[in-house]
C-alpha cells in the first residue's frame, strides 16, 4: 500500500507524458506553483495536465473509515452546492481512479504533515494522522476554482492541476482569540469563524468567555453568573451566554475540523461579571453594578476568600468536564488592583485547580511574575520580559504580539472599527514579522505558535469580525505554518490577491488594503 510513495517520480514522469500526449484536449493548464494556497506549503510540483471532478468520481477511503469516512463526507459537503454532487465514498484497499483519502498507518514522524498527488486519473491525498488528511482536503478545495464555494449550482469544469503537493507546519499552535465577552457573538457566528480557521490550517480558537462586561459560559453551581452577569455587553446590549449543550456543541463542530477549543475564565481581574453576579466574591460583601463601559484593569476576585476558591474550582471543573482539549486558560492579564503580593499566591494556586482536573493552564504573560506549574503556557501579548521570565522558569510561549497579531487594531487611523493602542496594523505589517526573532531571548524550541486575537469592544456582528480578521488572518495563519526561509511579502501578497476571488464568492467583506494590487489574475497557459 506504501509502494506509491516509493515510486511517486516515475508516476509523475508517467502523468507529464500522458499530459503532454493528450495536449490536445481542452483544458486550463494552471501552473501549481501559481496557485493561490494560503498558507503557503512546504513543497510543490508541477506537472502538465489537469483531473476532473465529475458526478461520478467516487471518493476512495484507504484505512480506518471511521477515521476517513468523516473527511470524505466534509469534503462532499463543501463542494456540495456548487457542483450539485454527492461524490459516493467506497473503503478498498488499494488507489484508484477517483478521489483517494488514504490514512496510512504508519511511518510519519510529524503530525499533520501531508501530501496531495494529482495525475489524469486520481487524486491522492494522505497523512499518518486524520489532522494530515484533513490539511490535504483543504488544500485541495483551494485548488478548486474559487466558485467551489458558491451556495448556488455553478456550469463549471472543477479542475484541478496534476503534481503534487508535500507539506507539513512549522508550528504545532495555530489559533485565533475571539473575545465573546465585550460583545456576545451566537453559536452560528462562532461556528463561521471556525470554519474560516480551519480553511487556512489554524487548529484552536481560543474562546475569551467572562470579563467585566459579560459572563458567556453557563456554571450549574452558579447560576447567576449567567442569569445576571450574562445579560449585559459593552454598550449596554442584551449579551447572551452559552448553555453548556451550546458550548459542547461548538466543542464538536470545530473537532469535526481539527480545531480544538481553548476556553478562558479571566482572572482575578476582569471579573466584573461575575462580582456583580455574586456579593460573596467581593470583599466587602457586596455585588457591583454591572458594566457596560471598555476600561479595563479596575475590578479584581477577593483573593483572601475561601469561597473564592470554591467558585473557581467550580467553574473549572465544569469546564475541564465539557472540554476535551488540553488547556484551560486563566487569564491573569491587567490585574492593575490586585497587589502583586496578592496576585503571585493566586495564580499559583489557581494553576492548581487547573491540574486537579487534569488540565494544563494557560495565561496572559503576567503569569510569569508567579511560579509557574510544568506545562504551564505563558502568553505573550505586551511584555517581552515577562515572555523572557517564562522561558527562564522552563514554560514555553504562545506568541500574540500586540503589535502584530492582534486584528482587533485598526489597519490605519481611518478603520471605521477596532483600537490602536498597540499599533495601526496594516496587511503588510500582520505578515513580515516572524516568531523566531521577535522576543529576543525566546527561541523556537520555546516557542509552541501563535495565536491572533480579536478583542471585541468595538466589534459587534459578524461583517465587523469578517472585516478585521481579512486580509489579516492568513498572514498570521502563514506565519504559524510555513517556515520562515520559505515566505516572503511579494509571493504572499499576490497568492493573497488571487485568492481573495474566494472571498468574493463567499460574501466576505474584507479590507481592501492599498498594499495590495488586488485586480492580480490567474496567470493561465
Ligand atoms: C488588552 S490583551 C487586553 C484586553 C483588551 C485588549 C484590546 C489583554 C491580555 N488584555 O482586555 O480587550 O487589550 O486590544
Amino acid at each position: 500500500m506504501i509502494r506509491y510513495f516509493k515510486n511517486s517520480s516515475s508516476l509523475f514522469l508517467a502523468a507529464m507524458v500522458i499530459a503532454i500526449l493528450f495536449s490536445c484536449e481542452e483544458q486550463v493548464n494552471i501552473d501549481l506553483n501559481q496557485e493561490d494556497f494560503l498558507p503557503k506549503p512546504r513543497s510543490i510540483v508541477n506537472a502538465d495536465g489537469t483531473f476532473e471532478i465529475t458526478a461520478s468520481t467516487p471518493i476512495n477511503l484507504l484505512g480506518d473509515e471511521a477515521k476517513v469516512g468523516p473527511i470524505a463526507d466534509f469534503f462532499n459537503e463543501r463542494i456540495n452546492k456548487s457542483t450539485g454532487f454527492e461524490l459516493t465514498k467506497r473503503q478498498i484497499s488499494g488507489a484508484s481512479s477517483g478521489i483517494n483519502l488514504y490514512l496510512i498507518d504508519e511511518g510519519e514522524e510529524f503530525s499533520e504533515a501531508y501530501r496531495v498527488e494529482i495525475t489524469k486519473n486520481n487524486v491522492i491525498v494522505s497523512s499518518a494522522n486524520e489532522a494530515g488528511l484533513f490539511y490535504g482536503v483543504q488544500t485541495l478545495l483551494q485548488m478548486l476554482p474559487p466558485e467551489i464555494h458558491a451556495d448556488s449550482k455553478q456550469d463549471i469544469k472543477w479542475q484541478v492541476s496534476t503534481g503534487s503537493v508535500r507539506d507539513r507546519p512549522a508550528y504545532g499552535y495555530r489559533g485565533t482569540m475571539l473575545d465573546v465577552a465585550r460583545h456576545f457573538f451566537s453559536v452560528d457566528d462562532v461556528k463561521r469563524v471556525i470554519d474560516h480557521i480551519a480553511s487556512y490550517k489554524m487548529n484552536r480558537l481560543h474562546l475569551h468567555l467572562s470579563d467585566d462586561q459579560g459572563w458567556r459560559i453557563e456554571i450549574k453551581a452558579w447560576p447567576n453568573l449567567t442569569k445576571i452577569g450574562g445579560t449585559t455587553q459593552v454598550g449596554g446590549g442584551k449579551g447572551g451566554f452559552y448553555t453548556q449543550e451550546q458550548y459542547k456543541d461548538i466543542v464538536a463542530y470545530a473537532a469535526k475540523q481539527f480545531v480544538t477549543i481553548v476556553p478562558e475564565i479571566d482572572m482575578p481581574g476582569h471579573t466584573n461579571a461575575a462580582l456583580a453576579s455574586y456579593a460573596e466574591l467581593n470583599c466587602d460583601g457586596k455585588a457591583t453594578d454591572l458594566y457596560t463601559g471598555t476600561e479595563v484593569g479596575f475590578s479584581t476576585l477577593c483573593v483572601d476568600k475561601e469561597i473564592t476558591y470554591k467558585f473557581i474550582d467550580d467553574v473549572i471543573r465544569e469546564l475541564a468536564e465539557m472540554t476535551p482539549g488540553e488547556y484551560i486558560h486563566i487569564g491573569g492579564d491587567e490585574s492593575h488592583v490586585t497587589p502583586i503580593e496578592d496576585y503571585i499566591p493566586f495564580m499559583e494556586r489557581v494553576q492548581g485547580i487547573v491540574s486537579k482536573h487534569n488540565k494544563k493552564s494557560m495565561a496572559w504573560d503576567e503569569i510569569a511574575h508567579a511560579k509557574l506549574k510544568e506545562n504551564t503556557i505563558v502568553q505573550f501579548w505586551a511584555e517581552e520580559e515577562n515572555a523572557k521570565k517564562g522561558v527562564m522558569q522552563g514554560a514555553k510561549v504562545l506568541m500574540s504580539p500586540a503589535k502584530r497579531a492582534y486584528i482587533d487594531m485598526q489597519y490605519d487611523s481611518t478603520t471605521r472599527i477596532g483600537l490602536h493602542w498597540a499599533a495601526y496594523i496594516e496587511a503588510d505589517s500582520a505578515y513580515t514579522w516572524n516568531l523566531e526573532e521577535y522576543v529576543k531571548g525566546v527561541n523556537p524550541d520555546q516557542i509552541i505558535g501563535i495565536e491572533a486575537p480579536m478583542w471585541t469592544e468595538t466589534i459587534t456582528n459578524m461583517d465587523d469580525i469578517e472585516y478585521m480578521m481579512f486580509p489579516r488572518l492568513t498572514a498570521l495563519a502563514e506565519i504559524g505554518w510555513t517556515e520562515t526561509a520559505n515566505r516572503s511579502w511579494d509571493d504572499y501578497k499576490e497568492r493573497l490577491a488571487r485568492h481573495s476571488e474566494v472571498w468574493n464568492v463567499k460574501g466576505i467583506n474584507y479590507y481592501k488594503s492599498p498594499r495590495i494590487d488586488w485586480e492580480q489574475k490567474k496567470i493561465e497557459e
